[in-house]
């Protein structure tokens, strides 16, 4: 298996649009995958997650492997994303996380000052804490005989590191930003920590078989630029620099992609940070996006989630105007956060034949 250093004999991959995509090479059709793809949205996956507990969920690689699969299923998705949560990273690391229905991730003992970072695990062996993952990856890879690419993802520091002193989810983050004004270094300890961390759960990911990976900076809006550049920037960069070095010294090259979402302010400098792409949310201009980053990424996004409650034809004007804005080369197309539960799957369907019909036929007419 991957953990001994012998590669898995995985199927051989029949839709490689994603990865090219990613690479900026040029594709038959413009490749699109959703955030939350797989999600409440769809019947079967309230159904198999009914009276299940969420993190129970997540540790059983059988389960993720079926929450992974049900969305491709239905429709032509160019890439899976494998079922988890950014927040294994703090459990991992020692902390107690619950998912409370109707209220979301919670922390019983969320970090209250940097004292208590002496609670947090020193070192993390991430085979040990977080391989139920890692074999998720690798069963899901089988599974999905080689149909598209499979995503892992992570957390980025920053965002993390927010819900470990918010202890869940919250409007301002202000608990989590009095860290950052009040107690800077013990604020870059804990970043570090978890960099540490993100680093070696991420090579694992690849090792277990995931041929992309996406690092979620879900909390960049609540930063300023000044606070961006001081706190999440580095460790975004370092991240992908030392996951890149490292896969190169085995001949490796796996498309990473950052979506530090409502961070437009950081848009120029996330293009220059070793990430292959650069996932976009739906306040910025498709066309003001690709200027601003010069050719140097690919990008991936941006429609509004909640175009998808307009009817079809609406949707399908929608996508053309994103990509006649973006450009069908180096480009995936995405909507730019996840999918809400209450959408409509026929709708997720008629984005996906949207992307597909208006990308083909602008590449047709060249
Ligand atoms: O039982 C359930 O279905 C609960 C809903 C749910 C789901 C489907 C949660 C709780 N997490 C997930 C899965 C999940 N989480 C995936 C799976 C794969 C896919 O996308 O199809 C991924 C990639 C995530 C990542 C994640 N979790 C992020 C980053 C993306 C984003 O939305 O910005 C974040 C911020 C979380 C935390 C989280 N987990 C769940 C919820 C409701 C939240 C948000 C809490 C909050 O801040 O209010």
């Amino acid at each position: 298996s991957a953990s001994n250093g012998i590669p898995e004999d995985f199927p051989a991959l029949k839709n490689d649009a994603f990865l090219c995509a990613c690479r900026g090479q040029e594709t038959p059709h413009v490749p699109v995958w959703c955030m939350r793809q797989a999600g409440r949205y769809l019947p079967e996956f309230r159904e198999s997650r009914a009276g299940k507990d969420f993190f129970e969920t997540c540790r059983s690689p059988e389960a993720c492997c079926e929450l992974t699969l049900q969305p491709l299923r239905r429709f032509p998705f160019d890439a899976a994303i494998i079922f988890s949560d950014i927040l294994v990273i703090p459990q991992a690391m020692g902390m107690d996380v619950q998912m409370v229905a109707g209220k979301g991730p919670t922390f019983p003992e969320p970090l209250k000052e940097p004292e208590d970072l002496l609670l947090l695990k020193p070192k993390v062996d991430v085979n040990k804490e977080l391989g139920y993952v890692f074999k998720a990856i690798t069963l899901t890879r089988h599974r999905i005989e080689g149909k598209v690419p499979l995503i892992g993802f992570t957390g980025a520091p920053w965002t993390l590191m927010s819900y470990m002193i918010e202890g869940g989810g919250s409007t301002t983050h202000s608990k989590a930003k009095r860290w950052l004004y009040r107690h800077p270094e013990a604020s870059h300890q804990l970043l570090r920590m978890l960099t540490d961390v993100i680093v070696d759960y991420l090579l694992g990911q690849v090792a277990a078989g995931a041929q992309a990976l996406q690092v979620f900076e879900s909390h960049a809006g609540c930063l300023g630029p000044v606070e961006f550049k001081e706190f999440s920037l580095p460790y975004l960069r370092d991240i992908a620099r030392k996951v890149k070095d490292q896969l190169k010294e085995s001949g490796q090259d796996v498309p990473m992609i950052v979506f530090a979402k409502d961070g437009h302010y950081g848009l120029e400098d996330l293009s220059q940070s070793h990430y292959d792409v650069v996932g976009l949310d739906w306040t910025i201009d498709p066309r003001s996006a690709r200027e601003r980053t010069g050719g140097k990424v690919s990008l991936q996004g941006n429609m509004d989630p909640c175009a998808l409650y307009a009817p079809k034809e609406r949707i399908s004007e929608i996508v053309k105007r994103m990509l006649e804005g973006f450009g069908t080369r180096g480009y995936i197309a995405n909507l730019g956060h996840g999918l809400y539960p209450d959408m409509d799957p026929e709708n997720v369907g008629a984005f996906v034949e949207a992307v597909h019909t208006h990308s083909r036929h602008l590449l047709n007419h060249k």
